[in-house]
């Protein structure tokens, strides 16, 4: 490859690394999904239905260009299949994360060794504080960690410490209060766009991205995923789908039902990352 070709293409990987990835990491939803951690009784899943939507995401992510793997479920964590919540994937190595719920603990010790196939550097925080993979969110400039009942400030600082050492920048904002997780109410569409629901935006912790609000309503569909050229929705939310494809977005809406009755979003099922 010409020099010039070579650079330009490190330069592309080095600004879109936020949204553009090779891998990704899924757990198949166990039986035991029914006893998922829930704020509101919207009743229990079919965790066959949801396993059929499992399966279409995973083969969705293959469309967009990610090799997945999907780990076996594991039925004494029922929400285990929210992945997201056990680790930070960056570029440089891994965060082995310490999950707030207390039924979620040892998650994301079954995911490390997943971790260390993929990554030669991954760093477990070892506490005493807690923080949530939902929580973070990672746009091109830094990496936004949101204060919420499942991370708090003890997590993010041990974070912070953590990725320091890879040049990333962390900001602490906050979880709207009710809210779950931060990227319940947001989510990057690309390196400087986010979609987000108006009570999060308004708290101004967007000022130097571009933010498309979610329709009233509509909040659910602020847990959107960016994966290379395209970006996942959520189905049901179509004032939303169709404000984010006139800004340009091509969208692949997904069934999420079964998962948002125990608050499960799409970003939640998996974890994302291209190992340099
Ligand atoms: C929980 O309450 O932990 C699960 N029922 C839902 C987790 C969703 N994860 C996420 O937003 N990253």
């Amino acid at each position: 490859m010409a020099t010039e070709e070579a650079h330009c293409q490190q330069i592309w990987l080095m600004t879109e690394h936020s949204f553009r990835f090779t891998h990704a990491i899924t757990r198949r939803p166990p039986r035991s999904a029914v006893n998922g951690l829930r704020a509101e009784d919207a009743g229990n899943p079919d965790v066959n239905r949801m396993t059929e939507h499992h399966d279409a995401y995973v083969e969705a992510m293959g469309h967009a260009g990610v090799e997945v793997a999907v780990l076996d479920a594991l039925e004494e964590f029922p929400d285990s299949l929210f992945v997201e919540d056990t680790a930070l994937c960056l570029r440089e190595g891994a965060v082995v994360l310490r999950p707030g719920a207390l039924t979620r603990f040892r998650e994301s010790l079954a995911m490390e060794p997943h971790l260390r196939d993929l990554y030669s550097d991954v760093r477990v925080l070892s506490g005493p504080g807690f923080i949530e993979g939902g929580d973070i969110l990672t746009t091109d400039s830094e990496i936004l960690v949101g204060k919420s009942a499942r991370t708090n400030s003890e997590g993010i600082h041990e974070l912070r410490d953590a990725v320091a050492g890879w040049g990333y920048v962390l900001r602490e904002v906050t979880t709207p209060p009710g809210v779950l997780h931060f990227k319940s109410d947001c989510s990057l569409l690309d390196g400087t766009t986010i979609l987000s629901t108006p009570r999060l935006s308004s708290s101004g912790c967007f000022e130097d991205y571009t933010v498309i609000d979610v329709a009233e309503g509509e909040e659910p569909a602020a847990n959107s995923i960016r994966v290379n050229d395209v970006v996942f929705m959520p189905r049901g939310f179509p004032v939303t789908t169709g404000r984010v494809r006139d800004a340009g977005f091509d969208v692949v809406e997904l069934d999420n039902s079964e998962c948002q009755k125990i608050d499960g979003g799409l970003s939640c099922l998996s974890l994302r990352f291209s190992p340099s």
